[in-house]
């Protein structure tokens, strides 16, 4: 890998008309490097006549003559050239005359190495980390960290499939705030246990090569969770926070083969679900199982409902339960027990009539239509629950907001049809002991026969006054309807015949002395269900010709007649 070049008759002078060419090539890695021990050539200008031109790789390297360096010419003197690539090309050439005798050259070559990583490739070193000159070669290495392209020369971050498991913590590209490294395919995996939610924040600087025109074509930063993705972002404006709604977020950050920039750093929370305060319930409560006002991911929460008055159920309301049972026979008017009566509901009209009605559900009184017919003003009718004592200051005195009386309802003093009315009250009722519903027969209807036996309870007039002072009760028997319809046969109210109407149904005792009366109007007639253990109204006080007279009977508003009218009207004004 060396040698000696000379000139044609060397080191005698050199013939006229010579050219000759020598192609020296060493190895690859390696270049040419020759001096000259003996240079001595006609001067010419610009080297026209006899020259030794030095070219590689196409170029030229230098053209030289004469025995000096002038300010035109090039001779060699001490210089050293050296090859581009492994080829160096040397030419000699002689024209037709020398005015006087020259004696030519000699020179030296060596095959010399290459000092690549001082090289530049499209303007940048060679080696991306690292560059590493041996004779006859070069090679790359990488910061810990990173691994060689396969072009050899770049160097890509190991920065796949990183696992980030605790609640917090920074993620940031490779090298940041240094530039991000080329040709890398990064991903970061956060996974935070089950009911944590996952929130992320670009913090500090934000620069990812980005274009004026295209969506980031060259790197490319992106967020995905099994539902969304979030991105690509690049360019240099910090993104907007990340509330990803999910505990498990994919990171991708993919970049090209070239460009410097600083890259990106995101902040990660996770924060634990909260279900916040659950909706209050009415008449219930809220239990919480976990800890007090425990709501986050796991808190175990109970709905609670006022036993045993409410149970949970879309009607949730517990109708038709007696505190106090009724243990045996009971003959003529009894005061009733605290919570005997639960239902009873004492109405007093705006001109100071007293009636009764019955409580549906927490927000409904049922009551007869003549009741609150003359009723103008819903509110100025006042409502009173759960007492005994029609005095008593214990009452829970309630207020209408409406009152909804049957349409066919028409008061001519001898036709009571149609004689039941819904009170809409102003707000839900407590449900207790001594104040809850009555329940209705439902769409089934419910099986009443003649000489079943009914219970009635009211305020109304006695046997010795005009109304009584404490709720009292009695037990009746179911009139059969043809018995009931005979006995007003012929019976006449200010000369005007009384109808009994299917719409109606009779109770009484034929011995009489046990009725309700005036006073008693609208309030329920129950029975007590055998089988569910339930009290249900299946009448309405609504008239008599004379109270407790034997062999007359009390009128009653079949309320299974009216259940479609009672569940549609509670229905569209609930
Ligand atoms: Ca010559
Ligand atoms: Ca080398
Ligand atoms: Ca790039």
């Amino acid at each position: 890998m060396y040698g000696r070049i000379t000139s044609p008759d060397f080191p005698n002078n050199y013939p006229n008309h010579k050219e000759r060419t020598w192609n020296v090539t060493v190895p690859k890695g390696y270049a040419v490097r020759i001096y000259f021990t003996h240079f001595n050539l006609e001067l010419s200008y610009q080297c026209e006549y006899d020259y030794v031109k030095l070219s590689s790789s196409g170029k030229t390297l230098a053209t030289l003559c004469g025995q000096d360096s002038t300010d035109t010419e090039e001779a060699p003197g001490n210089k050293t050239y050296i090859s581009i690539d492994n080829t160096l090309t040397v030419v000699f050439r002689s024209d037709y005359s020398n005015e006087k005798p020259f004696t030519g050259f000699e020179a030296f070559y060596a095959a010399e190495d290459i000092d690549e990583c001082k090289q530049l490739f499209d303007g940048e070193p060679l080696c991306n980390h690292h560059c590493h000159n041996y004779v006859g070669g070069y090679y790359c290495s990488c910061r810990i960290g990173y691994v060689l392209h396969e072009n050899k020369r770049t160097c890509t971050a190991q920065c796949q499939n990183q696992i980030f498991t605790q609640r917090t913590g920074e993620i940031a590209s490779p090298d940041y705030p240094a530039p991000y490294p080329p040709l890398s395919s990064c991903s970061y995996n956060i996974q935070v246990e089950d009911g944590f939610l996952i929130t992320l924040e670009f913090v500090e600087t934000f620069n990812v090569e980005t274009h004026p025109e295209v969506l980031c074509p060259y790197d490319v930063l992106k967020m995905e969770t099994a539902k969304k993705q979030f991105g690509p972002f690049c360019g240099k404006t910090l993104p907007a926070k990340i509330e990803t709604q999910t505990n498990v977020v994919n990171i991708t950050f993919i970049t090209d083969v070239s460009g410097a920039h600083t890259g990106w750093k995101v902040k990660y929370t996770a924060v634990v679900v909260d279900c916040g305060q659950p909706e209050d319930i009415d008449s219930g409560a809220i239990l919480y199982l976990t800890g007090p006002e425990k709501t986050t991911y796991r808190a175990a929460i109970q709905y609670q409902c006022a036993a045993p008055f409410y149970t949970m159920r879309a009607n949730s309301s517990v109708c038709g339960m007696q505190k106090i049972r009724t243990i045996g026979r009971i003959y003529g008017g009894r005061r009733a027990n605290p919570g005997q009566f639960p239902w009873q509901v004492m109405l007093i009209t705006e001109r100071g009539e007293l009636g009764s009605g019955s409580l549906l559900y927490d927000s409904w009184v049922l009551t007869a239509a003549h009741v609150v017919a003359e009723q103008r003003n819903p509110s100025t009718l006042r409502i009173k629950l759960g007492i005994l004592n029609r005095y008593s200051v214990h009452s829970e005195e309630v207020h209408a907001v409406k009152i909804f009386i049957h349409k066919g309802y028409k008061n001519d003093l001898v036709n009571f049809d149609n004689d039941i009315a819904l009170i809409k009250l102003e707000h839900k009722v407590p449900i207790s002991t001594t104040i809850s519903p009555i329940c209705l027969p439902g769409k089934e209807g419910f099986h009443i026969k003649a000489n079943d036996t009914v219970t009635v309870a009211g305020w109304g007039r006695t046997e010795t006054r005009s109304s009584s002072v404490v709720l009292l009760y009695t037990e009746l028997m179911i009139i059969n309807q043809k018995e009931c319809a005979d006995a007003y046969a012929n019976k006449s109210h200010n000369g005007n015949p009384l109808v009994i109407t299917e719409n109606m149904l009779c109770a009484g005792a034929e011995e009489g002395g046990r009725d309700a009366c005036h006073g008693d109007s609208g309030g329920p007639l129950v029975v007590l269900d055998a089988q569910t253990r339930k009290w249900f109204v299946i009448g309405i006080v609504s008239w008599a010709l004379d109270c407790a007279v034997a062999g007359q009977y009390g009128v009653y508003t079949r309320v299974m007649n009216y259940m479609p009218w009672i569940e549609s009207t509670i229905t569209n004004n609930s």
